[in-house]
């Protein structure tokens, strides 16, 4: 049987079987619940995972993850195994923690990642935003960066959220302000969302699942307040979630988005063609995350890494050496660049953290 992983706790996948909506599985809850008392919708199928699902021979902590497309039997006890996975279009994947050997695939099959960030309560380190979007490039994601909490802004910290958006936007990402809550911004992230796979990522307490429960008044996801003491998240959200947005009637969103009429999937049109049974062009879906504090980049060559930040990509070209690192060279154009401020200084500094972290072959936060 062939079905769509839409939860991810560590010990089950959650399967929404081929044909199923997942809104409406949603809006049934099972009364029993599952896994930690959290309602699980009713036509959802706990799997387990058989074999051996390996990543290019990368040790994953979750061989499976939210988005991936499955096939699942059932043994004689009535319980369900992923035995196959589809072949992913791609993937967001960061190093599972601190040193670690391990990766984490946080969501396959997407369509674009909103990076939601603050500039206070808490503050997002640019470190964080630079890995993040070197990754969302690596694998060829498109990202769009998201400032949430816009109603709680100083005049100062609101100069310097201007500040990151103009430095954003100069290299190539959109940039929105927004506030869950008074509502600011919504209705235009709403059109960005339209008939797509997106990621919700970013740091604890930036209001992720608040935005989500916002965009998905059927989720209740759950939220809490930042910690007082450290001005951080709580960790709140601790499984990776896919929420489904309704156009069909209306009430959950999407008053203002046109449904496509010619058949195509909004998706099709940047990417490999979609799973036309999971996505089709009326089908919004949004993933909600655990919380991130470092992001560990893997996989990156030390030659290529210049190839993620597109800024530092473009002006390499008319560097003297092909296989310039951008750090002492002779006649290297990144460092020029970086002189005369076309190359941010913090962008740069994120750059050499990642390198750095190639030649040593870890990851610090
Ligand atoms: N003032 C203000 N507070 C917000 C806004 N959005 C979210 N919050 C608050 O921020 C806190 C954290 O929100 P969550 O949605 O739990 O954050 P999260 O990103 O899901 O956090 P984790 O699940 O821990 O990763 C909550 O107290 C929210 O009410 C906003 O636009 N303005
Ligand atoms: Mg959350
Ligand atoms: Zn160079």
């Amino acid at each position: 049987m062939k079905g769509l992983v839409v939860r991810n706790t560590g010990f089950w996948y959650m399967v929404l079987p081929e044909g199923k909506n997942l809104r409406e599985e949603s809006l049934r809850f099972n009364e029993a619940g599952f896994d930690d008392g959290h309602p699980v919708a009713d036509g959802l199928v706990p799997c387990k995972v058989k074999g051996n699902f390996r990543l290019k021979g990368i040790r994953t902590t979750n061989p499976v993850a939210v988005g991936d497309v499955v096939y699942y039997e059932m043994n004689k006890e009535g319980f369900a195994f992923i035995t196959r996975i589809e072949e992913r279009r791609n993937y967001i994947i960061r190093r599972s923690s601190n040193l670690s050997k391990q990766a984490h695939i946080l969501a396959t099959n997407l369509d674009q990642v909103l990076l939601v960030l603050t500039v206070a309560h808490p503050q997002t380190a640019t470190t964080f935003i630079d890995r993040f979007l070197a990754t969302a490039e690596a694998y060829r994601v498109p990202a769009v960066l998201v400032i949430n909490k816009v109603d709680i802004y100083t005049p100062e910290e609101r100069e310097y959220a201007e500040q990151l958006a103009y430095l954003y936007r100069y290299i190539g990402y959109p940039v929105h302000f927004i506030s869950v809550k008074t509502g600011e911004g919504l209705d235009e992230l709403r059109s960005i969302l339209s008939g797509k796979m997106t990621l919700l990522a970013g740091n604890s307490g930036v209001g992720k699942s608040s935005l989500l429960n916002a965009l998905v008044p059927y989720a209740h996801a759950k939220t809490a307040e930042i910690s007082d003491v450290h001005d951080q998240g709580m960790h709140t959200t601790t499984f990776s979630e896919m929420y489904e947005l309704s156009v069909a009637d209306g009430s959950d969103c999407l008053s203002d988005v046109q449904t496509p009429t010619s058949g195509i999937c909004p998706a099709d049109v940047q990417t490999s063609p979609c799973d036309s049974l999971f996505h089709n062009e009326a089908s919004t879906y949004l993933i909600d995350t655990p919380g991130i504090r470092g992001f560990g980049t893997i996989e990156f060559e030390k030659e290529t890494v210049g190839h993620y930040f597109p800024e530092i990509f473009r002006e390499s070209a008319e560097c003297r050496f092909g296989n310039c690192t951008h750090t002492h060279e002779p006649g290297c154009a990144v460092l020029a660049a970086l002189e005369d401020h076309r190359i941010s200084q913090s962008r740069y500094d994120s750059y050499l953290s990642i390198l750095q972290d190639e030649t040593e072959g870890k990851y610090r936060e």
